[in-house]
């Protein structure tokens, strides 16, 4: 056996779910006798996002072919709206050639601030259920829902809760997707858009799986699609019947998945996984500030608060912004971004110092005063930062 194939074989012997599966009494497919052990996922989509957003906000352009792109010469859609999908206009296709498709067309510039709200208020909607949310990108994310916070046994009738919500709430449409793992969930939100609601039970995955293209499957990209055809293996179906050794050396680690994939078998948690764009505190005094001694007190206990705060949710940022409120209620706030992070609260206060003499201290005395923290490092740049 080659020592790739071999070192990977090892790795997965020794992950307990592949022992369990090696075991002689194991099913070498999913256990649909361990009801128990069921994960409760469900994956949600929304449908023809951009376009939608649009329609919604614009009445006159429902109904109609669109596009969410420039109409330039170099112009690429970002999606379609349903109805100029029925003209053959895709996401990432050129403007000049769906223009070709559909000449009646209607191009609409994108504005990713309002797509990006809408995508914070469809979190929110999840929020109400499980605080297990693993966003994949603007517009989905797996939710599990296997304990929720409304008690509800079926994740179905999560799934359709959270459909309505978005209905009624933003008035767009969502496709959703339930099942046991992320795999099926997502490939179930799929299957029935726009407007879907797909489940895959346990005992129902391994048909379903059967009429997949491996394409559909995990990881299967085109270039892996067209090595799979050439081998005379289409369908998930035929994928099964490769041995798990042969699997892995045809296509390392991702042939594993690939094994366990077809046998309706996906362990994957549901991450969640938060990008926190901002820390921050205020305080409105009960007695206005009116001297030196007490901004100087009100500015250390700020900063030693946001600095606190910061730490604990393990942030580091670059940006500091103060807000003044003064007895008149005037309100100014003014920010710095420096080339080092803020972490200590000497430092801390001594910048909030200089943004206080740049505003300029309200004669009216001080009402309020915020400090927060923004502009977030990458975590790559974060190494050795965080104690
Ligand atoms: N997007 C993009 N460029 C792409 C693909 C997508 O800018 N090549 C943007 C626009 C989409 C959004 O991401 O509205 C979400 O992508 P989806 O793949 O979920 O596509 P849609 O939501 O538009 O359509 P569907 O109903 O098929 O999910
Ligand atoms: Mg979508």
């Amino acid at each position: 056996m080659p020592a790739a194939v071999q070192s990977v074989l090892e790795t997965m012997t020794s992950s307990p779910s592949f022992e369990n599966l090696l075991s002689p009494t194991a099913p070498a497919c999913l256990d649909v006798d361990a009801p128990q052990s069921w994960r409760r996922i469900i994956h949600v989509d929304m449908d023809a996002f951009y376009a939608s957003v649009e329609q919604h906000d614009r009445p006159e352009l429902r109904g109609q072919p669109i596009a969410v792109g420039r109409n330039s010469e170099r112009g690429v859609v970002a999606t379609a709206s349903y109805e100029a999908r029925r003209w053959g206009v895709r996401s990432a296709m050129p403007a000049r050639r769906a223009r070709e498709l559909c000449p009646d067309l209607i191009f609409v510039p994108p504005r990713m601030e309002r797509y990006r709200e809408i995508s914070q208020q469809v979190h929110d909607i999840f929020a109400r259920y499980t605080d297990i949310i693993e966003p994949i990108s603007i517009d989905e994310a797996f939710l599990d829902v296997t304990e929720n916070k409304i008690g509800e046994p079926l994740a179905v009738n999560i799934a359709k809760a959270v459909k309505a919500d978005i209905r009624r709430e933003l008035g767009l449409t969502a496709s959703a997707g339930v099942s046991y793992n992320k795999l099926l969930a997502k490939i179930a939100s799929d299957w029935r858009k726009p407007d879907g609601l797909c489940t895959i039970h346990p005992t129902k995955a391994l048909e379903f799986i059967d009429r997949l293209k491996v394409e559909h499957l995990w990881g299967v990209g085109p270039a892996t699609a067209a090595r799979m055809h050439k081998m005379g293996i289409q369908t998930a179906e035929q994928l099964r019947r490769v041995e798990l050794p042969e699997m892995v050396r045809l296509f390392g680690k991702a042939g594993w998945n690939y094994w366990r994939f077809v046998r309706g078998i996906d362990d994957r948690p549901v991450r969640p996984f938060r990008v926190r764009k901002s820390v921050g505190c205020e305080h409105t005094y009960r007695a206005d500030i009116r001297t030196p001694l007490d901004l100087e007190r009100a500015l250390g206990d700020l900063a030693e608060e946001l600095v606190a705060r910061a730490a604990a949710k393990t942030f580091i940022a670059l940006t500091l912004t103060l807000k003044v409120r003064s007895h008149n209620f005037d309100t100014v706030t003014r920010s710095k971004t420096a080339d080092r992070p803020w972490l200590d609260a000497a430092q801390v206060k001594e910048g909030a110092r200089e943004l206080l003499a740049a505003v300029g201290i309200p004669k009216s005395g001080i009402r309020l005063l915020g400090l927060t923290l923004s502009t977030p490092l990458e975590r790559d740049a974060r190494q050795g930062m965080l104690v």
